[in-house]
């Protein structure tokens, strides 16, 4: 099979391209950098340094003895991506591609407009490539169940059926976003679904909770072979933060009551839904939606569980409840069905002591340089520019 990872230099993206280049597959990443252009804008570093894209696709060949492909290039640039998909015709594209950050998207309206107009014409670009160039390949783009938000209802995995004044219908599950950067992607997904419905485009959209963890079958198997793993207010996920926040004994940030619940997935649980996804490609013309994680938890219950385990290696760390910056409902009803991707034999790495134990051990080796400011969020979702 020929994939195309999209924002193949990222925290998913090069773990993606390893996993599937060890499983045989034709594997080119693109990418333009940008993160690591956003990642000097905003000062900050991930934990261990990332060697360039081009050192870690020479090192996977000498390790793997496999070739990568590498382009570099803007998802922006339409010409670029009409030229790419012409000339690799991939038979699936894995699109990770994207400005990933909420907190980044709430900075300032310049953040703002930056983060939907790469996103949403990127994506468009990639849907009219696609129709141009490989009009049979699948799209498994990652999209996020922020999407959704904090329905006072349950969940569903992409559609509702409803039934107003005694009609009924099956539509897109209403979406009541966090964030600009969670709006995205909800603009992303009502334009694929509108890409396979007019023009048959097939399309996996997989509403991936919040990741966590730092290394996968493939990543261990050099430390050049490293991903991005950062714990800052920008791009530091939370669970990620709370685990570098407890290794430097600094309390853990919880924003506000830290009743707020989310669905959380372990990253080789990313890598194992990303291969079933294309594994099990929809039809033409179907808009296929996964939702993406394995276990739902409140920041207060991640908080519990950090501290535990803090506590087993012999350190004792507090738990600030801190100023919310964001505007969220920090105690809501939560129940996000996630079935399918278990039906498709996704076998969770699932939260447990051990997990945290080593995702704690590996994290503590690796923080004597992290500076304690750095955990202070600094984006408020109120603050107009
Ligand atoms: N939070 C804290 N303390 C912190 C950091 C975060 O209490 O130090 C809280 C936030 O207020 C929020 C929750 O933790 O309620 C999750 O925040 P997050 O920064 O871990 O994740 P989020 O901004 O939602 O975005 C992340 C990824 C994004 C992905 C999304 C999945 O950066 O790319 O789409 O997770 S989801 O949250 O399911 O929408």
């Amino acid at each position: 099979m020929r994939i195309l990872i999209l924002g193949g230099d990222g925290y998913l993206g090069w773990p993606t391209a390893m996993h599937f280049s060890a499983r045989g597959e034709e594997v080119m990443v693109i990418d333009n950098f940008a993160k690591r252009r956003w990642e000097l804008e905003e000062g900050i570093e991930p934990l261990l340094p990332v060697p360039t894209l081009h050192a870690r696709v020479k090192r996977w060949k000498e390790v793997a003895g496999r070739d990568i492909l590498l382009k570099v290039g803007d998802l922006a640039n339409h010409r670029f991506v009409y030229t790419l998909f012409e000339a690799f015709k991939p038979d699936s594209i894995i699109h990770y591609g994207e400005q990933p950050s909420a907190p980044y998207s709430m900075q300032s309206r310049e953040t703002a407009v930056y983060t939907q107009t790469n996103n949403v014409v990127g994506n468009l670009n990639v849907l009219f490539a696609m129709q141009h160039a490989c009009p049979d390949a699948h799209l498994v783009k990652l999209g996020t169940m922020g999407e959704y938000g904090t329905p006072n209802i349950d969940i569903e995995e992409g559609w509702l059926t409803l039934t107003h004044n005694g009609r009924t219908d099956t539509v897109l599950y209403p979406k009541k976003p966090h964030s600009f950067y969670h709006l995205s992607k909800v603009h992303d997904s009502h334009n694929i679904e509108f890409a396979c419905r007019v023009w048959g485009i097939r399309s996996t959209d997989l509403n991936q909770g919040v990741v966590y963890g730092i290394e996968t079958d493939q990543t261990t198997m050099h430390p050049d072979l490293r991903t991005s793993f950062h714990y800052d207010d920008v791009f530091g996920t939370v669970l990620n933060r709370f685990l570098v926040q407890a290794a430097v004994n600094s309390p853990l940030t919880v924003y506000g009551k830290g009743g707020q619940t989310r669905g959380f997935l372990n990253i080789r649980d990313t890598i194992q839904c990303v291969s079933l996804a294309v594994d099990n490609p929809a039809d033409r013309g179907q808009f296929q939606v996964f939702n993406q994680f394995t276990e739902q938890f409140s920041i207060n219950d991640l908080a519990i569980k950090v501290v535990a385990t803090a506590k087993r290696a012999g350190v004792d760390v507090r738990v600030n409840h801190i100023e919310n910056p964001r505007v969220e409902q920090e105690e809501h009803y939560y129940n996000a069905k996630h079935s399918k991707l278990v039906d498709l034999g996704l076998k969770p790495n699932m939260l447990t002591d051990d997990a945290l134990d080593r995702m704690f051990a590996t994290v503590r080796v690796n923080c004597g340089h992290v500076e304690k400011g750095v955990f202070a969020p600094r984006v408020k979702w109120q603050a107009r520019e």
